[in-house]
């Protein structure tokens, strides 16, 4: 099976013999870094990466010759629907943008699994984690790098008491990072803490022994404090003692990544409060991986605000180093995200880090003195002066059941108000048993006291052989239950939208195939209130079902109000049936100026009859505004009211190749009747081979002015480089010069 860029990527295929996939390796991939500066297309970029064999610019890349610098940094996206079958195109749409680190769970919940589960059960704004799942995507991740022509990074959630099973899991079905960190069971799922701590360790080593990258869970006390910038102490103490846990598990430093983020957002002053605690966190956690992601806690449901959130937190990250860049979703306060706002993540990311290529090398974050200076070292004072609290209070344990995490004050401050936990209490308390001296599992990267020396060497060296080998070794030995229920699964979900794929029929789709959402921006001229339940009633004219407001926004509070509503539009659309024009064809401009250098070309220009709407067609000409003159046509603009004969004669004098006669004015037809005469003027005057004409104007239709006897006429949404295009087409049709 090989992609190819016009064909989508066949689920169905997928998803057959999945029972005999392996995946092809283990193990995190860092990006591999441009060896020196780059150059690409125009310029020098200095903190790139290798470029993808196949991938989608920026927007405006296309002025630059679609160049799409890959920034140094790996970019995750964070893909999981509820339907891991359609997070896999979603998959590949971000791995085209530079994404190289996805992310599946969000809210799914998974550490509240006590168990593994297996089938492909549909999620509630995340994804179930089952082998099958993880091993659809895999395989499609491992088609999708060989698209894109760089590893693609998979990852998942280490968390709750199934915790070091999912590990076991993860290290067979080859996927590549994980969340893990104890403390998140502890504080935000109620995992007893002695069982978290155990279980921990015994993940890790399995992590470690598969080359899985580790994120750690401190910046959920961002998101959940109160004010998240008082936890700044508190974060790097969770970074610490998961860290340095991590370590004693056999993990390599390089493999674990401290999840942090930018505390605050604007409109604070977030980069004075937030650039302090990056740096003193880098200093403190030398020799680990930075993850930084984005802050959400402050995220409202503009898209708008969050992106620009995002791209303040990609200055951070600039600044003070990051090997990972998360990009939450803009839309994340409104929707589970859709589709489109994976892309614009991965986009921001992108176009940040480019945008700020090289930046160190001619601005310095003034470490050592002032308020910067000050701030680092005091945030460092109270993170150790935390720690030495801890070991006052007899340990980590005790100081979680005094709630001394996620306290709303600033420590040494506190307001009583951290997250409790006892040391007996929350879910698996008392499950914690000490093995027995004969105890003896023959598996690999085992963690603990493993009783093997009396079997041999070998056994010492590779347990697995004990029993024929395990399934790290044997992989045949996993055992692959397919699905468990007979109606959540995904041959059911497929079933449904098969009328969908394969064929000529399309729906709109934000999330899931066939969902039918669209989002529509509407500005309605009345208050909030009242706009909101006008929005609804546009919706229902519309012919939408299920509408909901998704965002509201007062643009003053009577003038008018910006409402984004989304519904289910719940027609299909037949390709087959679409008429399509062909599609014209735009000359690049370096085409155009490349023909103009070699054949220099004059037009005369007015905006005949009595019209003195001169706006459109100075546009067309302007320079500014990417008018022709630009691309070096020598334009003579005679100015507006001017007669035929005179844009004619002008035209004769002047040698001109051309004449660009604007028509607004469009009562009784007027604007085709001065075209027609502009036709006959150049016959009656034998010059109409020579001249090209073209007409322009609001009111004008390209086949009704060509009709007139015009080269071409030009209507509403008309930019220069269409006219230069035809101009230069039309020259060489002339001249019986090939294009
Ligand atoms: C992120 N967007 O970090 P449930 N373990 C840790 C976590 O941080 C998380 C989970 C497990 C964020 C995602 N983090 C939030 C250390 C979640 C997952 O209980 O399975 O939902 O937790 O990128």
């Amino acid at each position: 099976m090989e992609l190819q860029a016009n064909e989508k990527i066949d689920i169905e295929g997928i998803l057959q013999d999945l029972e005999h996939y392996r995946p092809r390796r283990r193990g995190w991939i860092w990006r591999r870094t441009a060896p020196g500066p780059q150059e690409l297309g125009p310029f020098e970029y200095r903190d790139t990466s290798e470029n993808l064999k196949q991938s989608i610019p920026l927007p405006a890349g296309h002025h630059f010759g679609d160049i799409d610098p890959q920034p140094a940094e790996t970019i995750t996206t964070e893909i999981a629907s509820g339907r891991f079958e359609d997070d896999i195109r979603r998959m590949r749409m971000a791995a085209w943008h530079g994404a190289d680190h996805l992310m599946v769970i969000r809210t799914a919940g998974q550490s509240h699994m006590d168990g593994l589960i297996e089938g492909t059960p549909q999620g509630i704004g995340g994804v179930p984690i089952t082998r099958k799942q993880l091993r659809a995507q895999r395989k499609a991740l491992d088609l999708i790098e060989d698209e894109v022509g760089r590893p693609i990074n998979f990852h998942s959630y280490v968390s709750g008491v199934a915790g070091p099973e999912i590990a076991v899991l993860f290290a067979e079905e080859g996927v590549n990072g994980a969340h893990q960190d104890p403390q998140y069971n502890v504080l935000y799922r109620n995992v007893n803490m002695v069982r978290s701590f155990v279980d921990a360790a015994a993940a890790k080593k399995v992590m470690a022994w598969a080359g899985i990258a580790q994120i750690d869970g401190a910046h959920n006390a961002n998101a959940t404090a109160r004010e998240a910038w008082k936890v700044m102490p508190e974060l790097m103490v969770q970074h610490g003692l998961n860290s340095i846990f991590s370590v004693q598990c056999g993990m390599p430093k390089g493999n674990i990544c401290l999840s942090t983020v930018p505390p605050t957002a604007p409109p604070a002053p977030c980069m004075r409060l937030d650039l302090p605690y990056a740096v003193a966190l880098r200093e403190l956690f030398r020799g680990y991986k930075m993850r930084a992601q984005q802050n959400t806690k402050y995220m409202s449901s503009s898209t708008r605000e969050a992106t620009v959130t995002h791209t303040l937190n990609l200055l951070i990250s600039r600044l003070t180093g990051a090997d990972i860049q998360s990009t939450i979703t803009p839309d994340e306060g409104r929707n589970v995200p859709w589709h489109i706002y994976n892309i614009e993540g991965t986009d921001t990311a992108k176009q940040a880090f480019s945008g700020m290529d090289g930046l160190l090398s001619m601005v310095n974050i003034r470490r050592s003195e002032g308020e910067l200076a000050e701030r680092v070292r005091e945030l460092k004072e109270r993170a150790v002066l935390f720690m030495e609290e801890i070991l006052e209070v007899g340990g980590y344990f005790n100081a979680v059941e005094q709630g001394f995490f996620v306290d709303s004050g600033e420590y040494p401050e506190r307001h009583g108000d951290g997250i409790a936990r006892q040391i007996d209490g929350g879910v698996g308390a008392g499950t914690v048993i000490e093995r027995d001296e004969d105890y003896m599992a023959p598996v690999t990267a085992h963690f603990g006291w493993n009783n093997l020396e009396p079997w041999g060497a070998e056994a010492v060296a590779d347990p697995g052989s004990l029993i024929g080998g395990d399934t790290f070794s044997h992989p045949e030995k996993i055992v692959y239950v397919d699905e468990l229920d007979e109606e959540d699964n995904v041959r059911r979900r497929m079933a449904e939208t098969r009328h969908l794929r394969g064929g000529s029929l399309i729906q709109p789709e934000m999330e899931w195939q066939g969902d039918g959402v669209i989002q529509v921006t509407v500005f309605l001229p009345t208050d909030a209130r009242r706009a909101r339940f006008a929005a609804l009633e546009v919706a229902r004219k519309m012919g939408l079902e299920e509408p909901e407001v998704i965002h509201i926004e007062a643009m003053h509070p009577s003038e008018g109000t910006r409402v984004e509503f989304k519904g289910r539009f719940p027609h299909t659309i037949n390709l087959d049936e679409l008429v399509i024009p062909p599609e014209p064809e735009i000359l690049t401009d370096d085409e155009i100026r490349d023909d103009i250098k070699a054949h220099p070309m004059r037009i005369v220009a007015g905006t005949v009859g009595e019209d003195e709407h001169s706006v459109g067609l100075r546009e067309i000409i302007d320079i500014k505004h990417g008018g022709i003159e630009g691309y070096g046509i020598d334009c003579r603009y005679l100015g507006t009211s001017v007669s035929l004969e005179k844009l004619v004669d002008a035209a004769i004098e002047l040698n001109a190749d051309a004449v660009l006669a604007s028509t607004i004015i469009s009562h009784d037809d007027i604007h085709y009747r001065s075209m027609k005469r502009l036709h006959e003027i150049c016959v009656e005057k034998g010059v109409r081979d020579r001249l090209i004409l073209v007409a322009g104007g609001t009111q004008v239709t390209p086949d009704l002015a060509a009709q007139q006897g015009v080269d071409a006429g030009f209507g509403r949404g008309t930019k220069g480089h269409h006219v230069a295009t035809f101009l230069v087409k039309k020259r060489r049709e002339l001249s019986g010069a090939e294009a």
